[in-house]
């Protein structure tokens, strides 16, 4: 095929190990002069509050708020965005949050203790975050469903209060991002992005609170803020581009296999798109597929940049080869567009979502299936995991010692301590150790 629009490898090439390793390669690269444009931006938000937010505001957002108090979203203007917007989109955005609902409910975590013999209690308490901010952006990558995915598993765990901050630029509020929030019970909405948003969130102003923690993507501005802000919030992950790794034996129509690969790269230019077959006769009918369609896609353009730049039809020598590869790279969202997927199941050991079947498009999980569509990326699926209801809660270790318990514990903490040379702890632990007469 003259001039392929997507990369072919295969694994018995004898580059193929360095070849996978150039594909796969990609770094957010730091920008100083981001890094220092956002280190002015907090430290003014957090010197200034209120007055640098409404300067940013004004400068980077193009439009003139009079007021601190004009950055605060009514909860009746929420409430209107909801009923504005078409009957269709808000039944569906309704079905999407049930669904989204009753999946991560199921991810509630319950405290536990248990009782010794001398009557001793151990355990762990579960507590939700009282605060947390939830970036949304603006341009481009405004995802109502993303207000979803986060704010609901937020609120599951019983996060008290859930604030979310987006840009308006030029004063533009998007109704279904809105309606959305009003959907998931976000509480509080404020009209700001970028970095200012982030100091707003992490340090408080006059008008915003202060959280304990900040989830949701951003341009390079907002990841940056959220990397200078780490450790006086808790985080999220730092997403980077969106992938898909569909492994097919060559039974599935290409046109599915085709579009379900233009469905990531579709997000963006640094999207990556990879498609693993045993079946070379196959991978020709998907690349065929690929060239026909891609002309009637909509973002064509943003499509034809990511396959070409990250995108990969790799023929393997079979399924087992095809998960060994899987496992390698780690994807964000993997399909196994096969008869036997669940069969597949335990030998899959990394992926950040595992889409089973040829009826599970990776579109069906990032808009309405229940699980998150907030997942690990870049190869971090090897240790992360899909944001869930244990982000937005934490745990508290429970102890209480019996008279009898703490006496025989006192004994070996007692010998610890003095080994530690700490003897003001070995002093404390041996004020419990109880005389025989005592007992
Ligand atoms: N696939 C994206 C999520 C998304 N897709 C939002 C559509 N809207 C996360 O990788
Ligand atoms: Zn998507």
């Amino acid at each position: 095929m003259a001039d392929s629009l997507i990369k072919r490898m295969s694994t018995s090439d004898a580059d193929f190990d360095a070849s996978l390793t150039s594909l796969l390669d990609w770094e957010s690269v730091s920008n100083p002069a981001v890094v220092e444009t956002v280190a002015t931006v907090l430290a003014k938000v957090r010197a200034d509050g209120d007055a640098a937010l409404l300067d940013f505001t004004r400068k980077f957002d193009a439009w003139e708020p009079d007021a601190a108090s004009s950055l605060e979203i009514s909860s009746s203007r929420m409430q209107a965005a909801l009923e504005r917007i078409d009957v269709s989109v808000r039944a569906a955005l309704e079905t999407a949050a049930d669904r989204i609902r009753t999946y991560h409910q199921h991810q509630s975590q319950d405290s536990w203790s248990y009782r010794e013999a001398d009557g001793t209690l151990l355990g762990q308490q579960i507590t939700a975050l009282d605060r947390v901010g939830l970036y949304v952006p603006g341009g481009k990558a405004t995802y109502p469903s993303s207000v979803l995915m986060n704010a609901i598993p937020a609120k599951v765990a019983g996060v008290d209060e859930l604030i979310m901050v987006s840009p308006t630029p030029k004063g533009y509020v998007n109704d279904m991002v809105l309606a959305a929030a009003a959907i998931a019970g976000v509480d509080r909405v404020f009209t700001v992005g970028g970095a200012q948003a982030i100091a707003a969130l992490a340090y408080g102003t006059e008008s915003i609170p202060k959280v304990d923690k900040i989830v949701g993507p951003g341009n390079i501005y907002v990841a940056t803020a959220k990397r200078q802000v780490f450790g006086s919030v808790g985080l999220d992950m730092i997403a980077g581009p969106s992938e898909i790794l569909v492994i097919c034996d060559g039974k599935t129509d290409p046109d599915w296999i085709a579009m379900d690969l233009f469905s990531q790269a579709e997000h963006d230019e640094d999207a990556q798109s990879i498609l693993l077959s045993p079946d070379v006769e196959f991978l020709n009918k998907v690349e065929a597929s690929i060239a026909r369609l891609l002309p009637t896609a909509e973002r064509a353009d943003i499509i034809r940049q990511s396959l070409s730049r990250r995108g990969a039809l790799v023929c393997v020598k079979d399924i087992d080869e095809a998960i060994a590869v899987s496992n390698r790279i780690a994807p964000e969202h993997l399909e196994l567009s096969v008869d036997n997927a669940e069969e597949l199941l335990p030998k899959i050991r990394h992926a950040g979502a595992i889409f089973m079947g040829r009826y599970t498009p990776e579109a069906l999980g990032d808009y309405c299936a229940g699980p998150n569509h907030v997942l690990p990326t870049s190869g971090t699926a090897r240790f992360s995991s899909p944001l869930g209801v244990y982000d937005f809660q934490k745990r508290s270790s429970l102890i209480a010692c019996s008279a009898a318990g703490a006496s025989e514990l006192a004994k070996v903490a007692s010998i610890l301590a003095r080994g530690e040379s700490l003897t003001a702890h070995a002093q404390s632990a041996e004020y419990r150790i109880l005389d025989d007469g005592n007992e």
